[in-house]
């Protein structure tokens, strides 16, 4: 068999007492958590943009990274190899999903049904590594913002002809998708926002983006498609100000547009950063709304203000997160997609192997701190106490809807002192480091 990482075998869990470096320290896809394994809970996922087409080059800097399969002159012949060598890595690392754009896996042609062909080609083999490989496609999407056409947006251009062009391209990318029995198909249309509002019909860009996403849906209908369908929220980069900025903008957007039953949310740290909220801020308040679906699973740099994708390796990051997706019940059918890359600096292809296992590694870490803070219900326990005054008296009145401004006013005007309590944020932050060092 062709072996692109030869150097490594199949990554074990070894326990932090090993000092292999290619084993997992936490990450036992076997061990029992709670109700279900590691494996079950995390749902780790490989992306295949970054992992196989990343080359290092910033925009001051050449490419740095050689991979195995970069001196394969023919364009479908490499992306053949590339396919090969993510499901070898996928399989020595023991990931069960992957994701990928259409745009990633096959190279354009010279026209749309050209493309199409060799997508259709390379789909065809990456068939035939899931049917030999114990690897499956957490979700396919389309990438709408590389080729100049897209400049202005994709559903949200000012341009029909290229809102055309990208339905075209959600078509195809759903067919593919439902071919590969994906389990969600993800849109983040990173050019659907816009520069200025000097020449910008917002009203009209919002009104198709819902328009394309419902026919989107009515066509994933049609096929038979039933994954999950998900909208990924980003504030910015590479427009000035995109349409799904947060969490609450793009639950908003579904809202109003009668969207939110067929559509939740992919939510990614790195862009909860750049949005100016937490992670677990945007993991909460997709949760809480009923929109948490998938999560992008990588980490960011307040001192950098762009996406820089690096992998999760905050222990503190990973539980809270953890909290949130235990709370959720899960993530099924979506799971905990690696959108991150290895530094520019980190150019061998083992160093792709160790972004993942630290990555891995710190959310198993994180999902058995998680349990053990849920179980020991000692946050819950605090959190019901603090809003306790709403299980009786005036409190239930008004969680009831069974009261008005008029009794409000009476009953302010007789009570007297009001007592609230601490909020206790330091104690709690205590008890958080108990179950992250200890978990
Ligand atoms: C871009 C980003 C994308 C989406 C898929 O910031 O996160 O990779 O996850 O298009
Ligand atoms: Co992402």
């Amino acid at each position: 068999m062709e072996e692109f990482f030869p150097e490594v075998d199949r990554i074990a869990y070894e326990g932090p007492e090993s000092d292999e470096a290619l084993a997992f320290d936490y990450y036992d896809p076997e061990e029992v958590v709670g109700d279900r394994t590691m494996a079950e809970h995390l749902r780790f996922s490989v992306a295949f943009w970054h992992t196989f087409t990343e080359d290092g080059s910033d925009p001051f800097g050449a490419p740095t990274m050689r991979r195995p399969w970069d001196d394969i002159e023919d364009p479908m012949e490499q992306a053949k190899a590339r396919v090969r060598a993510a499901f070898e890595f996928m399989d020595k690392l023991g990931v069960p999903y992957f994701c990928f754009h259409d745009r990633d896996v096959a190279p354009r042609g010279d026209s749309l049904a050209e493309t199409n062909e060799n997508l259709e080609e390379i789909v065809a083999l990456i068939e035939e590594q899931i049917e030999r490989y114990d690897v499956e496609l957490l979700w396919g999407t389309a990438q709408l913002f590389y080729e100049p056409k897209y400049v202005h947006g994709g559903a949200s251009s000012p341009d029909a002809d290229v809102f055309a062009h990208a339905a075209a391209q959600v078509k195809k990318a759903l067919d593919v998708t439902e071919r590969l029995d994906g389990e969600n198909f993800v849109f983040w249309n990173g050019r659907d926002g816009y520069e200025t509002l000097l020449n910008t019909d917002m009203g009209l860009e919002l009104d198709n983006t819902a328009r394309f996403l419902r026919m989107a849906a009515d066509y994933a209908e049609d096929i038979g498609f039933d994954g999950q369908l998900l909208l990924e929220p980003k504030p910015e980069e590479p427009t000035k100000h995109q349409y799904d900025f947060d969490a609450a903008t793009a639950f908003a957007f579904l809202r109003k547009y009668d969207l939110d039953d067929r559509f939740a949310l992919n939510v990614e740290a790195n862009h909860a950063t750049l949005a100016g909220h937490t992670f677990e801020h945007e993991l909460r308040y997709a949760r809480t709304n009923g929109v948490l679906g998938s999560v992008d699973a990588n980490r960011g740099d307040k001192l950098l203000g762009w996406d820089t994708d690096q992998f999760p390796t905050d222990v503190y990051a990973t539980t809270l997160a953890m909290y949130e997706v235990l709370e959720n019940g899960g993530l099924t059918p979506g799971g905990l997609n690696f959108d991150a890359k290895v530094r520019r600096a980190s150019f061998e292809p083992i160093d792709l192997f160790y972004g993942h296992i630290a990555g891995m590694d710190a959310f198993a870490r994180g999902l058995k701190a998680a349990h053990a803070l849920v179980e020991s219900g000692e946050l819950t326990s605090f959190v019901e106490e603090r809003y306790e005054s709403y299980q009786e008296g005036i409190g239930r009145k008004i969680v009831e809807g069974d009261t008005d401004f008029e009794e409000l006013n009476r009953h302010a005007l007789d009570t007297k002192p009001i007592e609230v309590g601490s909020g206790r944020q330091e104690r709690l932050e205590s008890v958080l480091n108990r179950y992250v060092l200890e978990p």
